[in-house]
């Protein structure tokens, strides 16, 4: 796969090094470097200078001794106080590379160049950027505060959060530069672009300008340089977080229902019930009831319930929703609290401030500023603890879904001065954690990405979706649409069942005009990319309202799939996202999907996995489209339209090839072949009606078909290939019986 560590690193005796690739040389000349401001209030850089053994790297001055260890394709950094009075660490730079000091960058043009821009948070937007446009942040909207947390770049630079992904137009061969931890601190990668080149290139991991006493000394994460095929890269790197960071939790998947996206906080107890009913009475495998925002009085006064809303309280439907056999969830937004609130009011000392002593906004929500927690404070955490043994512990919630916390990894003038923005940040949610235990699971949302791995057990990966495919304001790179929460779920698909289970964000089904604007087909592809990418499955509809034929596209992609399709290309092309997934099943089936991000109808063509033929069905449509070799082409693929391929190799053995009832046709895939029938147990899927082709042995023919023993009705699809209609309440058996 071409993703082995074939980087090495040449340590000169200067203090510079250099990066090749093979015998390629990638960097030369660069260095490390700390930024620091000493006790007089000087701010300076410090760079490696001279060489201290094979392996490292280092410089020291009267305050500062910084060294770089470099080690297979990592480099760590350490900055160590020497000096008799405390430092500040504005930042660590384990790559610094210039072309205007020395170093040289050996790169392509900059006009051949494409970078994965990876978002801050869950929101930020994370989209392949091609390397000649400046990043323009889009300037309205608190837009700063929530998405850049070290302000906007130079109109020059070229940013990307944690990690980035370098390649050229076209190819797939890539270079990853990226922290393999974000538990000490945020970090960001940058490129400076001049002209045609790209002339300078760092790694900064930032120090937030935290106290380091005399002798205290601070480790940036290793920083990791690899080269390789983009996805593999990509995948390798999320394994190695995930390595040093952990995981929480023990679920494989998660599928529920969440209020927000029909009700956005209107709904009462009655909606709650009302949609609870509906899912006993259609036989939805959704097992969370998640309460949206909206039933508290104030963002901070989480225990002050909205009586025209919830009368009865929180506890009492968190029962009614156990009583029935489900998990109660709801939604918090715990490291803020508004200005108005009897929090704020009550404990000012509790909220972030910054130089000036004024309270640091977090985010304006629903026109209400709302300030941001000092989380480094212990009676915060104390407060925490407190709340969520109400809200666990007392009121009985058992999942968690704690957002905009991003608001407590804000700069500001924290309690405890030697705690970067990261620390302070995962302190909150580590005390969450270990109030709620095991047994109770945290959704991340609007949360910093990197930062929050092995504190959460499931991770929001996109911005909201919307009823509108497009966003209202088209130059809002983040404007709230669900093109760009689709986009965002599918360039952060590796993470998901490595960091945590990506949440892509609720799916919904509903009818057009039901307080929804989106065609089947945008619907569909919002589905098609949630269900291929995220182990998560919420839906979010007012169920009793939706016609079972809309409630059939929900169906079809539960339950949520352990596993994850991987991207295909990512640097196909310079003006469009990627577009192609692709998912194993087993040694000789994939599901196939491409999206068209165009408004125009156009001609797509799938490559199959391999040379062989292979059957080809189309899941939405419930098409077998006969035997491929080579590539399927899609004549029509119409705007916004995923098409979903379920592809089988052709064998001699009879086999299951297709299915309409579940898109990934994993739940079912047990098939016996006897002497005169064939049997096909179906588990896994509930109230799932549709069918299921099957493969005959060489010269049988199908002459009944029975499903639960009772007459099925089938059909010849193509040479052997027969499509069994079946209807599935719980579990079923699929008995073909053949002629002689
Ligand atoms: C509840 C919602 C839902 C949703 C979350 C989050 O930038 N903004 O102004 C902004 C507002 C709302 C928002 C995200 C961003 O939505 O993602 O699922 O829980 O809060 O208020």
């Amino acid at each position: 796969m071409g993703a082995r560590a074939v980087t090495h690193f040449q340590l000169h005796d200067d203090g510079t090094f250099d990066i090749l690739h093979g015998r390629r040389r990638f960097l030369a000349r660069a260095t490390a470097r700390v930024t620091v401001t000493d006790s007089r209030g000087v701010l300076y850089t410090l760079e490696t200078r001279a060489l201290a053994n094979n392996t490292t790297l280092f410089a020291r001055d009267k305050n500062v001794e910084i060294q770089a260890q470099i080690v297979a394709d990592t480099i760590t950094l350490r900055a160590k106080n020497i000096g008799g009075a405390p430092i500040y660490l504005k930042n660590l730079q384990p790559l610094y590379c210039n072309t205007a000091a020395g170093s040289s960058i050996h790169l392509s043009r900059a006009a051949d160049l494409l970078y994965l821009h990876h978002g801050w948070q869950s929101w930020s937007q994370t989209a392949v950027r091609a390397m000649t446009a400046p990043e323009i942040p889009y300037s309205r909207d608190e837009f700063f505060q929530k998405h850049l947390p070290f302000g906007v770049a130079p109109s020059d630079a070229r940013t990307s959060d944690s990690f980035i992904l370098l390649g050229d137009i076209g190819r797939e061969q890539a270079t990853l530069i990226g922290f393999t931890s974000g538990a000490r601190h945020l970090s960001q990668i940058q490129c400076t672009v001049y002209g045609e080149r790209v002339t300078a290139l760092s790694a900064t991991a930032f120090g937030d300008g935290i106290r380091l006493d005399a002798g205290e000394s601070f480790q940036a994460e290793p920083l990791v340089i690899c080269f390789g095929d983009a996805g593999a890269l990509y995948e390798q790197y999320a394994r190695r977080v995930a390595a040093n960071m952990g995981r929480r939790g023990n679920r494989n998947t998660i599928q529920g229902w969440c209020s927000w996206y029909y009700y956005f906080g209107e709904n009462t107890a009655e909606d709650v019930r009302a949609n609870m009913r509906a899912i006993k009475e259609a036989n939805l495998p959704l097992d969370v009831i998640l309460i949206d925002d909206g039933y508290e009085t104030m963002v901070g006064d989480w225990t002050s319930i909205r009586a025209d809303k919830f009368p009865e309280g929180m506890r009492v439907i968190a029962n009614e929703i156990r009583a029935s056999g489900k998990i109660p969830g709801i939604w918090l937004a715990p490291f803020g609290a508004r200005h108005d609130s009897q929090l704020a009011q009550i404990h000012p000392e509790f909220l972030l401030r910054d130089e000036l002593g004024n309270p640091v906004l977090a985010w304006t929500h629903w026109m209400q500023p709302v300030y941001a927690l000092d989380l480094t404070r212990p009676d915060v955490l104390q407060w925490l603890r407190d709340l969520f043994e109400i809200i666990c512990g007392e009121w009985g919630y058992r999942a968690f879904k704690l957002d905009f916390v991003f608001a407590g990894a804000l700069a500001g003038n924290h309690f405890d001065p030697t705690l970067t923005r990261a620390q302070a940040y995962r302190r909150g949610l580590e005390i969450i954690g270990n109030v709620i235990g095991n047994e109770s699971w945290i959704l991340g949302c609007g949360a910093p990405q990197l930062a929050s791995v092995g504190l959460v057990d499931a991770m929001r990966v996109s911005q909201d979706i919307n009823i509108f495919w497009k966003p209202a304001d088209p130059a809002n790179v983040g404007g709230v649409s669900t093109q760009h929460a689709v986009q965002n779920t599918l360039l952060r698909s590796p993470f998901n069942q490595k960091w945590w289970l990506n949440d892509p964000d609720c799916v919904i089904v509903r009818q057009y005009g039901d307080l929804n604007g989106m065609t089947r087909n945008e619907i569909r592809t919002l589905a098609s990319v949630a269900a291929l990418t995220g182990s998560i499955l919420l839906d979010s509809d007012n169920l009793p309202q939706v016609k079972p034929i809309y409630l059939q596209d929900l169906r079809r992609v539960l339950p949520a799939l352990e596993q994850t399709a991987r991207v295909r290309e990512w640097f196909a092309a310079r003006d469009e996202q990627p577009s192609q997934l692709e998912l194993k099943l087993d040694r000789t089936s994939w599901v196939l999907a491409a999206i068209n991000w165009d408004k125009k109808s156009r001609e797509t063509v799938i490559e199959l996995p391999d040379n062989s033929a292979f059957h080809v069905y189309d899941f939405w449509r419930k098409k077998y489209l006969g035997v491929h070799k080579g590539r399927v082409r899609i004549a029509r693929h119409a705007p916004h339209q995923t098409v979903v391929l379920q592809c089988a190799q052709v064998s001699r053995e009879p086999r299951i090839l297709a299915s309409s009832l579940h898109l990934a046709i994993a739940p079912m895939r047990t098939i016996t072949l006897e002497k005169s029938s064939l049997c096909i147990k179906i588990a896994g899927v509930r109230n799932a009606r549709g069918e299921i082709l099957v493969s005959l042995p060489p010269r049988k023919k199908a002459k009944r078909a029975r499903m639960n023993g009772k007459r099925a009705r089938f059909k010849n699809v193509g040479q052997r290939v027969l499509a069994v209609s079946c209807t599935v309440r719980t579990a079923g058996l699929v008995e073909i019986d053949f002629d002689s």
